[in-house]
């Protein structure tokens, strides 16, 4: 039986205004509220994880303050972070469950949502079994509620099948990390960065998506040291960086390949430590042999000029870091690429020092702390491995279970969206996931979404993928529930509560704890607060890879953050990992393991000869459902745009803010142009914070890479066609499209 998503007029009716709103008196004027308190906490967004101060008042949360003593971003923050506070009294914060009907939502009471969902959700496990329902989370929630998530699908409801929207972010990484470290997580604090003599930035708009870090990499600079950015797109920081590498999409491989070619061929690798804390070096420097300059040149248009300095100043530095972030790891062979940067870390002895070392940039504001504990589908709490024997057991007595109660790994996310649309699951619970802006090829996803017998959502908006949903429930901000994240140096710090859920909305883990109570598993979850549930966690996690048992509330609060693993209450943390060269294998030893260059799963050809990439633009956040509706945020940049060097918009008599076909083997979608010089000629770009018809996401595909199981979203193959002078958002021409500096 396929449910249509129901329109949305249905639910302005419902919900009054939605995106065009304004408050009374414009945007800027509840930050003059006076407040009657500050509450010291952090951004809601991304893995910078920045303090700020909110200002309250009675239960509103009305402007923020910087918090000058917060040390990682020492009271800086991003456009997005500081319009973050206009969330929580927008007019479609959802107040209510809601209930579908022939023609829309209504509003319900908990009793009645809680009891639809316990009972859809049963009633699909009674007749197709436990492993036709999923569930899916996200890298924006507390790791606590994250932890309870992980525990209600495999005690709730014994179902395999749970993941997370992390799966689109940092899992190849952290499946590189893991294979070549022996473990998933940022090696350096980042403080090491200014310490560096030359740093890589690979596959990452720091400037837009990190701006805090940008003020490490001008550290960095300032103590004389040099920046190298390789990207198909001159971001804002390549303004200042001291080589710029236009790699070709998908071509990170080789090109580390071709530096660590030059470095061998030089004699710059560290010899002793690759002795002494490394295995597998022979086979990768077999490999790059056949990578010469020349060769990776031709393959990754860099030039080999540009390759060797890059080599030589990398090879040459006593201290020197790669940070990558997902331009090198949305990728079907994501996990290669990262293993090339770590293979060129390893082979120059630059790990386990201040200033040196392979580091990812987490994307997600828990991106790190919500792959420790469970919501993944392999994973048990403190990075276990849910088939681990050993891990089963102890977390089964953490619980109060037998451990072959507990089931075994399931489906990554868009595994699961495959199930959904091949009817093997057909129930569906998600909380803090946009699937259908944010998975690949959105048609396919749409009609798996159509597909579901029963679909639950716990959001605080309603989202494109909740028009889709039988019952919404009314969730919670991150301001109203107090936990814990991760940061992205693994900084665990404390998020404090403002104000209570607004309305008849309730806190996420109040709602988790009382469908689990409604499915007759009550007795395993009998946490009164968020802080049971982080003792809990403590103890699960305990003697795991991410032991956070010696971590206390209080401590956190204290010391400002703490970095895990902190097995024991008097431990002081781990700010940077692999000191003295111990790494985190059996053995000891860091292993190198060979990256092969490999092709993409949607390769160009004559009818698709250009290469699409996506990602992301300063004032959105992901699929958009918080930052679109945040006007100054909005205003910033209106609407998606596709970037194309004028070489190849001459092609095409493309100019600039003309309207554009793209078209790829799944969709069309038509977008104004940008026309710039910062982009390579060969390729365009997208950011892909918008639904429906502007969606960058008709047009990726779903191949993933094998290990990690991440969407290829940064190499598509498209061909772009002039489709008319159009008018842009807003009524205005589009070529008065508002830019940033840099384009
Ligand atoms: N403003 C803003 N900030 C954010 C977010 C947001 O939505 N908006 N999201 C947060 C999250 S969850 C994440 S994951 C991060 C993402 O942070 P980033 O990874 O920095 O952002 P993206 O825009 O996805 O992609 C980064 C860069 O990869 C480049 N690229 C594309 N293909 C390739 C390639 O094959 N190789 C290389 N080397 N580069 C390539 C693109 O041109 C782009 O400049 O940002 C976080 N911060
Ligand atoms: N084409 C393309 N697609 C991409 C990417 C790309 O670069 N290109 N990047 C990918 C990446 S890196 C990421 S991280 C994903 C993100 O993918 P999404 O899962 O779509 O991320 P969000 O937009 O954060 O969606 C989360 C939803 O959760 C809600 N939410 C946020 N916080 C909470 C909370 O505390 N409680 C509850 N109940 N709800 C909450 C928000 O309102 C939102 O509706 O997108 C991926 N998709
Ligand atoms: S850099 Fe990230 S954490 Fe900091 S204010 Fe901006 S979005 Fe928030
Ligand atoms: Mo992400």
């Amino acid at each position: 039986m396929a449910k249509p998503p129901l329109p949305v007029e249905e639910l302005e009716r419902v919900y009054g205004p939605t995106l065009n709103y304004t408050p009374p008196g414009g945007w800027t004027q509840s930050a003059h509220h006076a407040a009657d308190r500050l509450v010291k906490t952090h951004c809601c967004f991304c893995g910078q994880q920045c303090g700020i101060q909110l200002r309250v008042r009675e239960n509103e949360v009305v402007g923020f303050e910087p918090w000058d003593e917060f040390p990682f971003n020492r009271g800086m923050l991003c456009p997005k972070g500081v319009k973050r506070y206009l969330q929580g009294s927008h007019p479609d914060r959802l107040l209510d469950p809601l209930v579908r009907t022939e023609t829309g939502f209504r509003r319900a009471s908990w009793d009645e949502a809680l009891e639809a969902t316990s009972s859809g959700l049963r009633q699909i496990q009674e007749k197709y079994g436990r492993d036709s329902v999923a569930v899916l989370g996200g890298a924006s929630l507390i790791s606590e509620k994250s932890y309870l998530l992980g525990k209600f699908a495999r005690l709730a409801l014994g179902t395999r099948h749970i993941d997370y929207n992390g799966r689109l972010c940092m899992v190849s990484a952290g499946t590189a990390y893991k294979l070549a470290l022996g473990v998933d997580r940022n090696p350096n604090p980042w403080a090491d960065i200014p310490e560096a003599q030359v740093v890589i930035v690979a596959g990452s708009n720091v400037a837009e998506c990190f701006p805090i870090t940008t003020d490490y990499l001008w550290r960095m600079r300032d103590n004389g040291g040099k920046l190298i950015v390789v990207d198909p797109r001159r971001t804002p920081i390549t303004r200042n960086a001291d080589l710029y590498l236009p790699v070709k999409p998908g071509m990170d491989t080789a090109l580390f390949s071709g530096i660590l070619h030059v470095i061998l061929r030089e004699e710059l690798e560290k010899r002793e430590f690759i002795q002494n804390h490394t295995t597998g070096f022979e086979a990768v420097a077999e490999y790059v042999k056949e990578w010469d300059p020349r060769r990776t040149a031709e393959m990754t248009g860099v030039p080999p000029e540009s390759i060797e300095k890059a080599a030589r100043w990398f090879g040459g530095a006593e201290r020197a870091m790669a940070l990558h972030a997902r331009g090198v790891e949305h990728h079907s062979h994501g996990v290669e690429n990262v293993l090339s940067i770590i293979n060129l870390c390893l082979a120059t002895g630059n790990i386990g020092r201040p200033g040196a070392g392979p580091n990812m940039i987490t994307g997600q504001g828990n991106g790190q702390g919500g792959r420790e504990h469970g919501q993944k589908c392999d994973q048990l709490p403190g990075q276990r491995h849910i088939d681990d024997p050993a891990a089963r057991e102890y977390v089964a007595k953490v619980w109060g279970v037998e451990p072959d109660s507990l089931p075994r790994s399931g489906y990554s996310a868009v595994e699961i969206l495959e199930a959904i649309h091949r009817g093997e699951i057909k129930g569906l619970l998600s909380i803090c996931f946009n699937p259908l802006v944010s998975l690949p090829d959105a048609g396919y996803i749409r009609e798996a979404l159509n597909k579901l017998e029963f679909f639950c959502n716990i959001d605080f908006f309603l989202s494109e993928t909740a028009h889709h949903a039988d019952v919404v429930l009314a969730g919670s901000l991150q301001e109203e529930e107090e936990g814990i994240v991760c940061s992205g140096e693994g900084r665990v710090i404390k998020i404090n509560k403002a104000i209570d859920p607004p309305g008849n909305a309730r806190g996420d883990s109040r709602i988790i704890v009382d469908l689990a109570e409604r499915l007759g598993k009550g007795e395993y979850f009998r946490f009164a607060s968020t802080r049971d549930i982080f003792e809990e966690l403590r103890v699960a996690s305990k003697g795991g890879t991410a032991d956070y048992s010696g971590i206390t509330w209080e401590r956190l609060e204290k010391e400002m953050g703490l970095y895990w693993p902190v097995p024991a209450e008097g431990h002081p943390g781990t700010p940077r990992f692999f000191e003295g060269g111990h790494f985190k294998h059996p053995d000891g030893k860091a292993h190198f393991l060979v990256a092969d260059v490999k092709p993409g799963g949607d390769p160009l050809d004559e009818s698709f000869p250009v290469h699409l990439t996506t990602g992301r633009v300063v004032s959105q956040f992901l699929s958009g459902t918080q930052t679109r509706r945040i006007g100054p945020l909005v205003d910033q940049i209106p609407e998606p745009f596709v970037e194309i060097h004028p070489e190849l918009a001459a092609r095409h008599s493309i100019a600039n803010g003309d309207a554009v076909k793209v078209i790829t083997r799944r969709a069309e979608v038509t977008l104004p142009a940008m026309v710039v010089r910062t982009i390579r000629p060969d390729t365009v770009f997208i950011p892909y914070h918008w639904p429906g018809a502007k969606s960058a996401n008709r047009l990726t595909h779903r191949t993933l890479d094998p290990r990690s199981k991440i969407p290829e979203f940064k190499s598509s193959a498209c061909r772009i066609e002039r489709a008319g002078a159009a008018p842009g958002p807003n009524g205005k021409p589009a070529g008065q499209l508002k830019v940033l500096g840099a384009r």
